[in-house]
Formats: C-alpha cells, sequence, structure tokens
C-alpha cells in the first residue's frame, strides 16, 4: 500500500513519520499529475503547493479547523488528502469531484471557492463568528500573490490587521498570477526579506521586561526608535500583522515549524511562503502558465491537442485589426490576457495593451477614465468575473453613458469549472446598467462584425457576449437587432447568441413531425423592442424562449412583457433558461441537456407546448 492510500484525513497526515513525509509529496504530485491529464483541470498552482498543503494538515485538522483557499483551484492535494483519493477521477466530471472546493463534497472544504482575492474576508468573518459564539478551532486564510493583486485581498488585510483577531493568512508567492504577476505588488513582495530571529526575539522580550513597566515603557521607546531605523518594515507588519517570513514553500520541516509559530500567536498573522509553480514536474516547471488550466494531456511529455478556433481568438484578432486603423482602440484584461485571446494583441500593442491584475472592478473604473479622455477602452473579462465590477459599470461608465467596450467572454455554461465560472447572470446585471446596450454573436463572423460595429459605430457603454469555445451550425452574420431566420406557423422560438444551434436542430425535428417553428434569432437583446417577435407571435399563439442566462433580467420576461402590453393573444408559453442560475460542474453539452436547453429538451418543450391543441 502507498503512503497515499493509508490516508483519509488530516488525523493520519499527522500520524505519518517526518521521513514519510517526502515521498509522500512525491506520491501526491504523480497521483495529481496522471488524473489532471485525463481530466483537465489547474495543474501548476497544485504541483507547487503540495509540501504547503501537507505542512497545513499536519499542523490543523481540516474537520474542524477552516483552512479557506483563495480561487480554490489550488486545493487538489486538499481533496486527495481527505477521503476524496477514490473518487478523484471525476473530477470536474458531471456528478463529480468539484475542481474548486465544496462545502457539500466534504467538511474539510471550508467554504465554496472560484473566483479571487476573497479569502481573507472570508477567514475573518469565521474568526468573528468564533470569537463571538465562544468557540475554539483555528482560521486560516490561503492565498496567492496573484489573488493579492485584487483590492478584495486589502480591504480584508486592513480590517482583520485591525481585528487582533487570532488568524493566519498564508501568502503563497509563487511570483506569477495565471501569466506573470502584474503591478506594484510584485515589487513589494520581492523587496521582503526572512526575519526570522525578530519575532521570536520579541515574544521573549515581552515576557521578560513586562514585569517591571517602567523599564518596559522606557525600553520599548528605545526599541520602536530602532525597530523604525533598523528593521525594514512591510506592508502586512505596518498594517498590523506579525509577519513571519518567507519560508521556502518546499522545505516541508521548516514550513510546518513556521506554521505551528503562526498558529500560537494570538492575533493576525502573515506567513510569506515562497513556492515554485508548477513544482516537480519537467514540462510545468518550464512554462506554468501553459500548464496553469489544461485539458487533457499526455502526462509523459505534456503534450496537448492543438486548441481549436474559439470566439476569444476570433475576437482577439478582430481586435488587433480594428486598433490598426482606430488609435483610440486600447485592451484591458484582468489577468487574463491569454484566456480572452488578448495576447497577440499585447505583443503586437505593449503600449496600448493593459493588464491590471486581478482587479476588475478597478479595470472597469479605468476604463470609464479612458473614455471620458477620449480612448476606446475595450475590456475583455470573464462573464462572471465581471460581476465583481458591478457598480463600477454603473458609476464609473453608465452614469456618464461613456463609450466603453466590454468584450463578456465565457459566457452561458462553461462546463467543467461549474458554477462559480457560469457567465449566466450578465444579462441581468449589465441590462440594468444605464445605457448599456448588449449584442449576442452566434459565429465567428457575427462577433468580427459586432465588434467593429460596437468600436466604430456605438456611443454609449457596449458589451459584446460571447461564449467559451467555438461556433456551431449558424456561421452567417446579422448586425440586425432581431431576424426572423425560419418562418413558421405553429409556435415563436426567440433565442440569441449560440443558443440558435440547438434551437436550429430542434425546429428541425420539430418539421418532421409536421410542427413549423418560427425562430426569431436577436442579435441586440437590449434595447429592443420586439417587434418581430410580436408579429411572430400574433401569428402563432404560442411563445417558447431558450436562454442559457439564470431567469432573473432574462430576455423571455422582456417578451413576454412586452406581448402583454401590446395585448397579443397568446394560447401558451414557456419560458426555458436556468432557473437560479445554479448549475453545478459538467461538460457544456450534458448540462445543457440537464438544463432542457439541448434540441432534445426544446424540441419536447415546443410539443408540449403544441399538445392537445393541435387536434
Ligand atoms: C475574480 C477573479 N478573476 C479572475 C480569476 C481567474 N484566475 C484564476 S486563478 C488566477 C491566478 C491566481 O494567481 P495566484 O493567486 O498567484 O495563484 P497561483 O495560481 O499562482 O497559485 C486567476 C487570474 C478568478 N478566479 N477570479
Amino acid at each position: 500500500m502507498s503512503i497515499l492510500e493509508s490516508i483519509q484525513s488530516s488525523a493520519d497526515v499527522k500520524k505519518l513519520r517526518r521521513d514519510q513525509l517526502e515521498p509522500l509529496c512525491g506520491e501526491l504530485r504523480e497521483f495529481i499529475i496522471q488524473n489532471v491529464s485525463q481530466t483537465g483541470g489547474h495543474l501548476s498552482s497544485n504541483l507547487g503547493t503540495v509540501e504547503l498543503t501537507v505542512a497545513l494538515h499536519r499542523v490543523y485538522d481540516s474537520s474542524v479547523d477552516r483552512i479557506v483557499f483563495d480561487v480554490g483551484h489550488q486545493s487538489y492535494s486538499h481533496k486527495i488528502l481527505t477521503g476524496r483519493r477514490d473518487r478523484f477521477d471525476s473530477l470536474r466530471q458531471y456528478q463529480g469531484i468539484s475542481g474548486f472546493p465544496k462545502p457539500y463534497e466534504a467538511q474539510d472544504d471550508a467554504f465554496i471557492a472560484g473566483h479571487a482575492s476573497n479569502s481573507v474576508s472570508v477567514a475573518l468573518g469565521m474568526a468573528r463568528a468564533r470569537s463571538l459564539k465562544h468557540e475554539y478551532y483555528q482560521v486560516v486564510a490561503v492565498i496567492g500573490d496573484g489573488a493579492m493583486t485584487g483590492g478584495l485581498a486589502y480591504e480584508g488585510l486592513t480590517n482583520a490587521a485591525a481585528s487582533g483577531e487570532p488568524m493566519v493568512v498564508i501568502l503563497n508567492d509563487n511570483n506569477m498570477s495565471i501569466s506573470e504577476n502584474v503591478g506594484g505588488t510584485v515589487s513589494m513582495l520581492q523587496s521582503l526579506r526572512s526575519r526570522p530571529g525578530y519575532i521570536n526575539f520579541k515574544r521573549w522580550y515581552r515576557n521578560a521586561f513586562s514585569r517591571i513597566p517602567a523599564l518596559y515603557r522606557f525600553n520599548h521607546k528605545v526599541k520602536e526608535w530602532l525597530k523604525a531605523r533598523l528593521l525594514s518594515e512591510n506592508m502586512f507588519s505596518e498594517m498590523g500583522f506579525n509577519y513571519l517570513g518567507p519560508v521556502d514553500g518546499h522545505d516541508l520541516e521548516r514550513l510546518e515549524t513556521a506554521i505551528r509559530y503562526a498558529r500560537e500567536i494570538r492575533g493576525p498573522v502573515l506567513l510569506h511562503v515562497l513556492t515554485k509553480k508548477g513544482k516537480g514536474c519537467e514540462y510545468t516547471e518550464k512554462d506554468p502558465e501553459r500548464y496553469h488550466g489544461v485539458s487533457a494531456f499526455d502526462p509523459q511529455t505534456g503534450e496537448m491537442p492543438a486548441a481549436s478556433a474559439c470566439f476569444s481568438t476570433v475576437f482577439g484578432e478582430a481586435l488587433c485589426k480594428l486598433a490598426e486603423r482606430d488609435e483610440r482602440v486600447v485592451a484591458i484584461t484582468a489577468a487574463m490576457a491569454s484566456g480572452t485571446g488578448l495576447d497577440a494583441f499585447a505583443a503586437k500593442y505593449p503600449q496600448r495593451f493593459f493588464d491590471v491584475g486581478i482587479a476588475e472592478g478597478h479595470a472597469v473604473a479605468m476604463a470609464g477614465g479612458m473614455a471620458k479622455q477620449g480612448l476606446c477602452p475595450v475590456f475583455a473579462v470573464y462573464s462572471s468575473f465581471l460581476q465583481r465590477g458591478y457598480d463600477m459599470l454603473i458609476h464609473d461608465v453608465g452614469l456618464q453613458k461613456l463609450h466603453a467596450v466590454f468584450a463578456v467572454d465565457r459566457a452561458g455554461l462553461v462546463g467543467s469549472d461549474g458554477e462559480t465560472h457560469h457567465g449566466v447572470f450578465d444579462l441581468d446585471y449589465l441590462s440594468a446598467v444605464p445605457g448599456m446596450r448588449i449584442w449576442c454573436p452566434a459565429g465567428f463572423e457575427e462577433l468580427r462584425q459586432m465588434l467593429s460595429h460596437a468600436v466604430e459605430e456605438e456611443n454609449g457603454p457596449v458589451a459584446i457576449r460571447y461564449p467559451r469555445g467555438g461556433e456551431g451550425r449558424y456561421r452567417d452574420a446579422c448586425l440586425e437587432p432581431e431576424h426572423v431566420l425560419r418562418e413558421g406557423k405553429d409556435l415563436t422560438i426567440v433565442c440569441y447568441g449560440t443558443m440558435v444551434n440547438s434551437v436550429l436542430d430542434a425546429a428541425d425535428r420539430l418539421a418532421e413531425e409536421e410542427i413549423s417553428a418560427e425562430v426569431i434569432k436577436l442579435g441586440c437583446v437590449t434595447p429592443n423592442s420586439f417587434e418581430l417577435c410580436i408579429k411572430s407571435m400574433s401569428k402563432t399563439g404560442r411563445l417558447l424562449v431558450a436562454e442559457d442566462v439564470c431567469s432573473a433580467g432574462c430576455v423571455g420576461d422582456c417578451v413576454l412583457a412586452e406581448a402583454g402590453l401590446r395585448s397579443v393573444k397568446l394560447r401558451k408559453a414557456k419560458l426555458i433558461n436556468l432557473g437560479d442560475g445554479l448549475v453545478t460542474h459538467g461538460s457544456v453539452p450534458e448540462l445543457m441537456k440537464l438544463c432542457g436547453l439541448d434540441a432534445e429538451g426544446l424540441t419536447s418543450a415546443a410539443r408540449e407546448l403544441i399538445s392537445g391543441e393541435q387536434a
């Protein structure tokens, strides 16, 4: 039996002899590589945190203590050590283990995660709950230097430092976000140096002199004066943290000692740990960015199948072309240059490309400033991460109706990343922004045309929402707010974006059953007067709206409201969408089926609308 096979919990990790720990880390790495090579997932970040996770389980008991992983993409070792090894081959698959911490999966997962920079706030909340309820457990936040570029992390840090609550923030510093980390945090972290003896001395000194108050006060003044001149303070200690480190994050013994020490300090501690992203595997160490998030690959060589064309790369190429003829165009990313297809733009126009770190709210406000002063900012961002910028969308862009373009990638269901990453709330929050127009391309050529239109012809806030992955059977391009894709007489089906593909498949199936569906595709969902929808509904008397967004703020509601206002007599209507928007992980086709949005689901929904009436 391998060492790994003997472990089901933190308690088992504690039972291991010291000489078993390094082999355990080797087994964990091998296990992660083998599994992720089959299922896909986050590789480099997990290989970099193996020792850190083992050390955490040596010191804490995750079934009682609360270990809050920031983003949670680095929590694989934690999951494997806490009873999920046997099922780990189902990682990110439908009904399998999630790629992020999930309390419903195990008590050991302290909190749901997926979006960056909130771990310190969450951990502080838990520490405060512990104090108020007079309970006893430890609280730890594990946050990367990339996540530290997000403003939310600082809100948490300043509050945690001032709170005096005993809690440990472990800064996992690998000098990388997904790609190279950016901004002032990088140089600040680089300048930090180890001061191992200082904290120990401080404790001894307090104990020794506190019994003689006058001497203590005098010495304290001298010490503060000396400290101010001799010791390089850093932002964390200035805030009020007990700063420890940096500690080598691959030296198990030192790491365990440091974490044990941090746990004993009765106040907020920041333990700075240095790790190497992709550690322990040749190809991931060489190119940690490439292996940050992967689909299946060859575990021996690291080779991956060539990527097929997708909306993100089409967007990136189209934006480069626009920038060639329009000097106002600048591009913004929040630490997602390659994911959003902006890497080509970054290489071609480095002066006009801005990576702001994991700071979506800042990116939106900065876009507002740029737009006010005559640039045309294009912020390419994943739909679910743009949620972070909601107030800035309204306050810094919408209120002045500024011309900023939002390329909203990963709209709709994204698949194996699951509920934290599905882009299903954007229609709701974007349509509330004053002046916002929302375009929904259904194919690559339509994306190109809508992007040029947004940049060159619009003059207020514009969003273009498109999904992860590639185009389907619809490959035309139409810039109309709505158009009739297919004429029919029995029912009206309204859709937009790539949803059109399964709607057309459903219309084909219905035709075989002699049900004739009129398909209306919306190009721009907000604003839209729905003239053609009204006309069609007046003819067919039946409405089906298919959308891969949550029900709040869905287009179906708007179409129905318009029909009501215009007294259209509808016999039956059905809105198929994602309800509260909480959809689990799995492949996109599986999830579409689950939600009734695949061709089969739409066909039977249409059948139900017709049934009992036709005869
Ligand atoms: C709000 C938000 N924006 C963007 C992302 C996408 N994202 C996931 S991991 C990551 C990099 C995190 O870097 P770091 O915290 O240093 O962790 P590492 O992967 O280096 O271990 C980013 C940008 C996210 N999860 N949340």
